[in-house]
C-alpha cells in the first residue's frame, strides 16, 4: 500500500505534490491507522493512496439517491453522463471523463478492510480502480489556498467482516465531525408518495384531519407537505393558486396539534422561476450565463452560487420566513446540485461552497429538525440532522426501473439496509416513506408489512406516506407494530450476501430480536426460519 506514492511509515513527514505543500501525519488507530494533514497551494486533483484492488467490495455513491452495493473490479459501471442530462441522477461534482471512473465515493469496504474519508469539508473524496489497483484521491477543483488548510482525514482500518468495519469508519466519522444526534426521531406524514405533485389544498386539509382523528392508531408528530404547494421550483414562498399563504398552510397544522414540515429544494432553481428570471447572476455559471446543473421535473434546473452574500441572505430570508410562518421541520432537497463545479463569486471548492450554504440554513432554522435529501453524504455530516440514505421509493415494489435502479420500494429498502451502519453515527436515517394503503398501490401486503416492519426494526425515521381515508384497522395497527420495534441499536448484517438480511435490534422496549429480510425472489431460509420472496419475520431465539 502507498500513501502520497510512497510506502506507509508511521510519523510525520513534508511532501510536494505538483503546484501543493503536504505536510502529513500517520497515526495508529485502534484497528490501523488514520492519516491526517494540512495542505496548501494549487492541489487540483492529488492521489492519497494505492494498493491491490480487492475481487469484490462494497461501493458507495456520494449522494442519498445513489447506492452502497456489492460490486466487483469486473462490472460494467453506468453511464452517468448519459443518465445526468435527462434526469437528476448520475450528477457528479466530477464531471467529464472522471466521473465515468469513480468506483466509490468517500469509502470502500469489504470482509477485513474500510478505507474511509473521516470528512469531506473542502475537497471531493472517491476511490478508482485503474487496472489491478486501487486508488484513492482527493478532488480539489480549481481552487488555490495560500495559507494551508486540513486535509480530509482518512482512516484505513483492518479486521472484522465488512459490518464490523463500516461500523468502526462511521464511528470516526461521528467523532471527526463532532455530530450530536437529534433526541427527537420523527414519526409523521408526507404528502409526496400518494399525491405526488398533483397535491392540492383539500389533500392536506382532509388529510391533517383524518390524522387529527387517528391519533390513537396513528401516533404523527410531524406533518409535512412535500412538494407541490410552490409556484416554481426556487419561488418557495409564493403558493400555488387555490392554496392558501404559507401560515394558513402551517396553520392548518399546527393547530391540530402537529409539527408543520415543509418540502423545498433550496439550492435550486428552475429556468422558469421568478428567481432566475430576476436574478441570473445569482446562479452558479458557465461563459457568463447560468450554467446547466440537471434536468428535473421536465425544466432545466440551475444552481444557487451559495458564495454570494446577496443569495446567502435570500437563502437566510426563506428560512426564516418558513420559520415565521411555522415551520418547523424542513425538508431540504436536492442539495447534490449544489456542488457542480463553475463560476462563483470567490474561488472556495464547490464542497467549501455547499456547506457554507447549508450553514446559513442552519443559522436560520436553529435546533429545527433539518432533513436532507438529494444530498452529497459526507459534507453534510453535522449540519442535519436527519437523512434520506435512498432513492425515492414507490408504490410498486421492482418494475419500471429508472436508469439508475429506482425508484421503487425494492431499491430504497435495500439502500436503507446497506447504510444502517450510517444511523446515529452521521445522523438519523431516514428510509423513505412507508406505505400501507392496499388500494392504489402495486405493492402486496407482504411487501408493505416488510417495508414497515423493516423501518421500525432499524429505530430508522418513522414516516407513512398515503391518503389517510385508504386505512383500515389492519393497515394501521401495522404502523404501530413497525413503531414497537423502534428504539434499540440495530445492525444489519448479510451486506456481501444475496439479498438476504437479517436486523439484530437490542437494548430497545421490544426487548433483543431479530428480523430477518428476504428482499429476494425466491424463497430462503434465514436462521432456521422459510421465508418467503419479498418478506420478513422476527426470527426466534
Ligand atoms: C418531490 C420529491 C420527493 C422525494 C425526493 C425527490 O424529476 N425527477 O427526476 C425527480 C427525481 C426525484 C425526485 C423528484 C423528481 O424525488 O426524493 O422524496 O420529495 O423529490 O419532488
Amino acid at each position: 500500500m502507498q500513501l502520497f506514492g510512497k510506502p506507509v511509515r508511521l510519523g510525520r513527514s513534508v511532501r510536494r505534490l505538483g503546484k501543493a505543500r503536504l505536510e502529513v501525519g500517520v497515526e495508529k488507530a485502534p484497528a490501523g491507522f488514520v492519516v491526517r494533514g494540512t495542505i496548501s497551494g494549487r492541489p487540483g486533483r492529488i492521489e492519497v493512496l494505492r494498493l491491490p484492488v480487492p475481487l469484490a467490495f462494497l461501493m458507495n455513491n456520494w449522494q442519498s439517491w445513489g447506492p452502497t452495493q456489492k460490486a466487483s473490479p469486473a462490472d460494467a459501471f453506468p453511464e452517468l453522463e448519459a443518465i445526468h442530462a435527462a434526469s437528476p441522477y448520475g450528477f457528479s461534482p466530477l464531471l467529464g471523463e472522471m466521473m465515468r471512473r469513480v468506483w466509490s465515493d468517500y469509502f470502500i469496504a469489504w470482509d477485513g478492510a474500510c478505507l474511509g474519508f473521516l470528512a469531506s469539508r473542502i475537497a471531493h473524496p472517491f476511490f478508482v480502480v485503474e487496472g489491478a489497483e486501487l486508488v484513492g484521491y482527493l478532488e480539489y477543483f480549481e481552487a488555490e489556498f495560500d495559507d494551508a488548510v486540513p486535509l480530509e482525514p482518512l482512516a484505513v482500518l483492518r479486521g472484522g467482516p465488512v459490518e464490523d468495519v463500516l461500523e468502526s469508519y462511521a464511528g470516526l466519522v461521528k467523532r471527526e465531525n463532532r455530530v450530536r444526534v437529534s433526541r427527537w426521531n420523527p414519526v409523521g406524514w408526507c404528502s409526496w408518495y400518494h399525491y405526488f405533485g398533483r397535491l392540492a389544498w383539500d389533500d392536506v386539509v382532509k388529510n391533517v384531519e383524518t390524522a387529527r382523528k387517528l391519533r390513537r392508531d396513528l401516533p404523527f408528530e410531524v406533518f409535512q407537505v412535500d412538494d407541490g404547494y410552490e409556484q416554481d421550483i426556487g419561488d418557495w414562498l409564493k403558493a400555488k393558486p387555490g392554496y392558501p399563504s404559507l401560515e394558513g398552510l402551517a396553520r392548518a397544522i399546527t393547530r391540530r396539534g402537529f409539527r408543520a414540515g415543509i418540502w423545498t429544494a433550496p439550492f435550486s432553481a428552475a429556468e422558469t422561476s421568478d428567481v432566475v428570471a430576476g436574478h441570473p447572476d445569482w446562479m452558479v455559471a458557465e461563459d457568463g450565463r447560468p450554467k446547466f446543473c440537471h434536468r428535473s421535473w421536465n425544466r432545466t434546473i440551475h444552481a444557487l452560487d451559495l458564495t454570494r452574500p446577496d443569495v446567502q441572505s435570500h437563502v437566510f430570508g426563506l428560512f426564516t420566513a418558513l420559520k415565521k410562518a411555522g415551520f418547523d421541520y424542513f425538508k431540504i432537497d436536492f442539495l447534490f446540485g449544489s456542488t457542480m463545479p463553475g463560476a462563483r463569486s470567490r474561488k472556495v471548492t464547490p464542497i467549501q461552497a455547499y456547506r457554507e450554504g447549508l450553514r446559513v440554513i442552519r443559522r436560520a432554522v436553529g435546533s429545527r429538525f433539518i432533513l436532507g435529501c438529494g444530498a452529497p453524504l459526507l459534507p453534510s455530516v453535522g449540519l442535519v440532522d436527519g437523512m434520506r440514505i435512498g432513492e425515492d421509493t414507490a408504490p410498486y415494489w421492482k418494475t419500471r426501473p429508472s436508469p439508475f435502479q429506482g425508484p421503487n420500494a425494492y431499491f430504497a429498502l435495500k439502500n436503507a439496509l446497506m447504510r444502517q451502519f450510517m444511523h446515529r453515527r452521521f445522523w438519523l436515517n431516514d428510509p423513505d416513506c412507508v406505505l400501507l394503503r392496499d388500494r392504489d398501490i402495486e405493492l402486496g401486503r407482504a411487501e408493505r408489512e416488510l417495508y414497515a416492519l423493516a423501518c421500525g426494526a432499524l429505530d430508522n425515521m418513522l414516516i407513512d406516506s398515503d391518503d389517510l381515508s385508504l386505512l383500515g384497522k389492519e393497515e394501521r395497527r401495522l404502523f404501530g407494530r413497525a413503531l414497537g420495534l423502534r428504539g434499540g441499536t440495530s445492525r444489519v448484517t448479510g451486506l456481501l450476501g444475496d439479498d438476504l438480511y437479517t436486523i439484530r435490534s437490542t437494548g430497545g422496549p421490544a426487548g433483543d430480536f431479530s428480523l430477518g429480510v428476504n428482499l429476494g425472489d425466491r424463497p430462503a431460509d434465514i436462521g432456521g426460519t422459510a421465508l418467503a420472496p419479498r418478506s420478513g419475520a422476527i426470527l426466534q431465539g
